[in-house]
Formats: structure tokens, sequence, C-alpha cells
């Protein structure tokens, strides 16, 4: 039977990043993969995801953004290719609503001294014309936003962690895991059973198979996103057209992306879409409805008007989400030597540098200079408690 120090379940962003952050610091390490690397069956196709500095969620994110920004260019340095591209962020909403994302995203900028601008509905028109922003709305634009490239980082992760001395094996899921009387983890897969001192468990929507006590805890949800096409190419280009997130009073929070990576189409989600709930990831429903598209096709119609055209592609994927949407980076509560981070809330892709380190971290000094405590069960279980106790 083959030891490692450490296995790291499920290479997508988050487990990628903690392999190569293991291997480089001369660990022999495992990575299994239940599909290829990338694949598209969990949370991280499609593409391109938002990194920005500014956090609406809660100012505590930004110190972990900061690092995340310099290891996503130490990994564009190793790998010799560009993962991050910036456009600029712009997130919008009512000036009259005190909680807005608008609000929020402004006092985290100003908590952290981000450099930012505040525009008004004309300023916003005249200088990306893409965008028809109410009168009575107010903007963040945060000039550090822009766009990862998620599964071209993955496998740059990939890569370097191999380059690095990483094992990785891939179509092979894990069945099972057990902590041994000697402290050892025992680690069964379809073909093969594994030992290791330190597991970390980074499967995504799968994390409730392996961890039972987050079964209702990390919820996976479907989510889809859709690319639109546009009448004027220019206006959604990365030079004209920033990543957003806009809060709508009555269509509710969706986010979005300018026509990039030779993809037609402007791209655009809303945050938790239908809120339909996906029990088995396995059988993720992928067909894409009227419905669907209506949702995405609402908020394009009113804010994007050169975007309305036909729907060039949609595809479906989940979010894993707490009670409190935030993440679960933390030790097992029952074994030390077994880290998780799973259940990123549809917002954690961004974080996938600083969480390889941070997970690192803990499996090899036991405590990270990061501040987690958002991300801690036990954090999870006081909002949880709060939730509970208000309904
Ligand atoms: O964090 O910016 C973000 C985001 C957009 C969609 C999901 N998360």
């Amino acid at each position: 039977m083959s030891h490692f120090d450490v296995i790291v379940v499920g290479i997508g962003g988050h487990g990628s990043a903690a392999l190569y952050q293991l291997a480089k610091k001369c660990q022999k390490v495992l990575g299994l993969e239940q599909f290829s690397i990338p694949h598209d069956r969990g949370s991280s196709h499609g593409y391109s995801r938002i990194i920005r500095l500014q956090y609406h969620e809660h100012p505590d994110y930004v110190p972990l953004l900061r690092r995340a920004y310099e290891l996503w260019h130490e990994l564009e340095d190793e790998s010799g290719q560009n993962l991050l591209h910036t456009t600029g962020c712009l997130e919008f909403a009512d000036e009259a609503n005190a909680d807005s994302v608008f609000a929020n995203a402004l006092a985290s900028a100003v908590e952290h001294g981000l450099e930012h601008e505040v525009l008004t509905s004309e300023e916003v028109h005249a200088r990306f014309p893409g965008i028809t922003m109410p009168a009575g709305f107010k903007a963040l634009f945060q000039p550090d936003g822009g766009i990862l490239a998620p599964e071209k980082c993955i496998k740059a992760h990939q890569e370097a962690a191999v380059w690095h001395g990483a094992t990785i094996q891939t179509e092979e899921k894990v069945l099972s895991w057990t902590v041994l009387s000697s402290g050892e983890v025992e680690v069964k897969t379809a073909k093969g059973v594994y030992t290791c001192s330190k597991l970390v468990l980074t499967a995504g929507a799968w994390i409730p198979e392996l961890v039972p006590e987050l079964q209702g805890v990390a919820r996976a949800q479907r989510q889809v996103i859709g690319w639109f096409e546009v009448s004027d190419h220019e206006a959604f280009s990365t030079e004209k057209f920033p990543v957003f997130i806009l809060e709508d009073e009555e269509l509710g929070e969706y986010y979005g992306f300018p026509e990039f990576d030779g993809l037609p189409g402007m791209k655009i989600g809303k945050f938790y879409h239908l809120y339909q709930a996906c029990e088995e990831p396995d059988n993720l429903d992928r067909a894409i409805t009227s419905a669907d598209e209506e949702l995405l096709r609402a908020a394009v119609r009113k804010y994007f008007p050169k975007a309305n055209g036909k729907l060039c592609k949609a595809v479906a994927c989940m979010f894993t989400n707490t009670s409190d949407k935030r993440f679960i980076v933390d030790f097992h509560p029952q074994h030390p030597q077994v880290v998780l981070c799973s259940a990123c809330s549809g917002h954690g892709f961004k974080f996938c540098s600083v969480m390889g380190e941070i997970l690192a971290d803990l499996v090899l000094r036991g405590t990270t200079d990061s501040n987690i405590d958002l991300h801690r069960i036990s954090s999870l279980r006081e909002a949880t408690r709060e939730l509970v106790g208000r309904s």
C-alpha cells in the first residue's frame, strides 16, 4: 500500500492550489480526482471568474484577496501564462439602499484604503457604453477587478504541482476514508487503498459524501450562466466593459463579464439563480430551460440593452452554499489530521490561490497567519444558530 505525507481529494480550484503549495514545500503528495482535470461537472468551469479587491460580502475578505492577487501573479510567473485579466470591477445599486452591494463594497474599499471611484449614472454611461444604469443608482469602480480563467488556473496549479513532485491520479473516485489507530488516514478509492499522515478534502459539491457532518450544512444548488449576443463588440470588450455586480430591488443580484477569450456574448449569472437544490451532484440537471433564460434576460434587457441578442450559450454548474454564504475552511471537527475547504457559496474561486497556501499552513503548521475566522466551522454553527433563532 502506498503511503503519502498528504493526500488531497478533489483537484479543482482549491485542491489544485493546495497540492501545488504542499508539493512546493517538499511534501510527498497525492492528488485524487474523480473526473479529469479540469472538468465541467462541478463549480470551476465556464471560462471566467470575477476577481475583485473590494468585497461587499464582508471587509475581512480584503486581506485574503490581497494575498490571493500576489499568489495568482506568482503562478503567472511560474507558468509563463496570463491568468488574471484586469478590467476593473463595477458594483452598482440604488443609492437609497444603505445595505446594498454598492454601499457595502464602498465600505470595504474605505476601510482598507483601496483605490476606487464612485460614479453616477451619467458617468457610467459615458465611460462604459454597454451599461445603462438607472438615475438614482450609484456605482463603485475598483480598478484592480478583473477576470480569472478558471480552467487555465487549475491546469497551471496542476502542472506546477507535478513539476514540484506531486503525483496526480484522475478518474479515481474516493469511496471512503478512515482514521487508523496509528493516527494515519486510510483512503479507499474505486482503484486502490492509500495511507497518509494528513488528508485535505476539497471535494466541492461532493463534500457531504465524504464528511456526513456537513449534510444539510454545505448544500449544492443548481446555477446557470448565459452568454448573450451583443450588437456592439467594442462596448463589451475587456477595454470598455468591466466585470460587474448589480443589485436590483425586484430582479435580485446579478454578476457578469465582457466578451472574453474569443467566446461571443456578454456572460451573466444571477446569484443563487432559481434556488434549486441539487441533492445529488452526479445528477445535476444540465438542460437549460426558458425559465433559466428569462431570469437572465430580464437583467440584460434592463441594464445591457446592447446585449439583448440571442442566447449564444448557457451552461449549468453548482454553487455549494453555507447558510451565511461564507466558506468552510477548517480542521475536521473530530479529526485534526483532516483539513476541509469546501462550500465556497459561489464566490470562492478568486481565493483558490490563497486557500492553497492556507490549507498547506493548516496541514504543516497546524495554524495559519491568514485570518480565516469567518470560515471556521464554529462561526458557521453560530450563524446557523442565529438563522434558526430568527425563524
Ligand atoms: O464573487 O464576484 C463573485 C462572483 C460572481 C459570481 C459568483 N461569484
